[in-house]
């Protein structure tokens, strides 16, 4: 008896040391692929960013702008980049201070190019400032770093780091023991679809609020979070959104596992919310001053709050 109740503690042991041993690089966000020639992980983002904005939404990912340390590097990128052959002729990564020939930019289109007071503003970048970028016949050039273009991300899998409380292989995640949830509210502000995929890729989901309690807990957090580029910086989405309804109905708001309201465990909103004040608002965010729900675009760009719950 005693000899299976050791056996039984050195297996659950072993389990633990596996655990910790394969989480450190074995995974990382589901929307990143593995190279085992690089042994890394990778994202080819396809929508159009300046310079400084890339580098802000990979370090939200856990990775970073693509730092090249192997030309295997820039044929995984060169590869994900051919996968798209409408997209731009070039992409984002790492700017490694090196002499590189210079792209030449057609610097009329300025509805491609972030506003420059902006990233000035933030102290991001100075006028003129060039970048790498890889081009579409695997070479790496520089351009403008305020013009936009898709970019690369990636991170090695020696820098992943398994997380036991909350079992993610991202970092940023802070448990609540009363909630038995891990909660993160990522340093950048998206689409309410780009932040449902966000989460979702990450081993969670957006937030869905069950208790008073654990609104105090989400506003906590949203309190003292900055989420770069946020249109709206006290307005955090949450995982809750309505179909539009049809004409003279009312939009039906449901968390995102298909829950209503009521049924989830927490239902307030702020005093004349939700009113689709611009027509326009099926999505739920926490507002927060007081925690409570207001209804807003989905298409607006805003901080976000991400659950792992256990
Ligand atoms: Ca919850
Ligand atoms: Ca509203």
């Amino acid at each position: 008896m005693l000899f299976k109740k050791i056996c039984l503690d050195c297996v659950d042991i072993i389990l633990i040391c596996l655990t910790l041993f394969i989480g450190a690089g074995a995974q990382f966000r589901s929307d990143y692929t593995y190279s085992k020639h690089t042994n890394a992980y990778y994202k080819f983002h396809i929508e159009s960013a300046s310079n400084a904005r890339a580098s802000d939404v990979c370090e939200a990912e856990g990775s970073k702008l693509m730092v090249v340390t192997s030309p295997r590097d820039l044929d995984v990128a060169h590869g994900m980049l051919k996968v798209y052959p409408d997209l731009d002729g070039k992409a984002w990564i790492a700017t490694d201070g090196k002499e590189h020939p210079d792209e030449d930019e057609d610097y009329s289109d300025y509805d491609s190019v972030e506003p420059l007071l902006t990233l000035v503003s933030q102290g991001r970048i100075m006028s003129g400032t060039k970048c790498n970028v890889l081009t579409r016949d695997g070479e790496v050039r520089t351009a403008h770093c305020i013009t936009r273009h898709p970019f690369v991300c990636k991170t090695d899998a020696s820098d992943v780091q398994y997380d036991p409380y909350c079992k993610i292989y991202v970092k940023g995640y802070r448990y609540f023991d009363a909630q038995k949830s891990c909660y993160k509210v990522p340093k950048y502000a998206a689409s309410w679809n780009e932040a449902y995929s966000y989460c979702q890729a990450e081993g969670g989901h957006l937030v869905v609020v069950n208790s008073v309690a654990e609104q105090q807990v989400v506003r906590n957090l949203t309190k003292v979070a900055r989420a770069v580029g946020s249109e709206v910086p006290w307005f955090y989405f949450v995982g809750v959104r309505a179909q539009k309804p049809k004409e003279g109905g009312t939009p039906d708001f449901r968390t995102i596992l298909n829950q209503t309201l009521p049924e989830a465990g927490f239902n307030t909103w702020c005093t004349g919310e939700p009113n689709n004040s611009d027509g326009n608002q099926y999505c739920g965010t926490i507002l927060t001053f007081d925690g409570k729900f207001n209804d807003e675009d989905c298409t607006k760009t805003l901080g976000f709050v991400c659950e792992k719950e256990l």
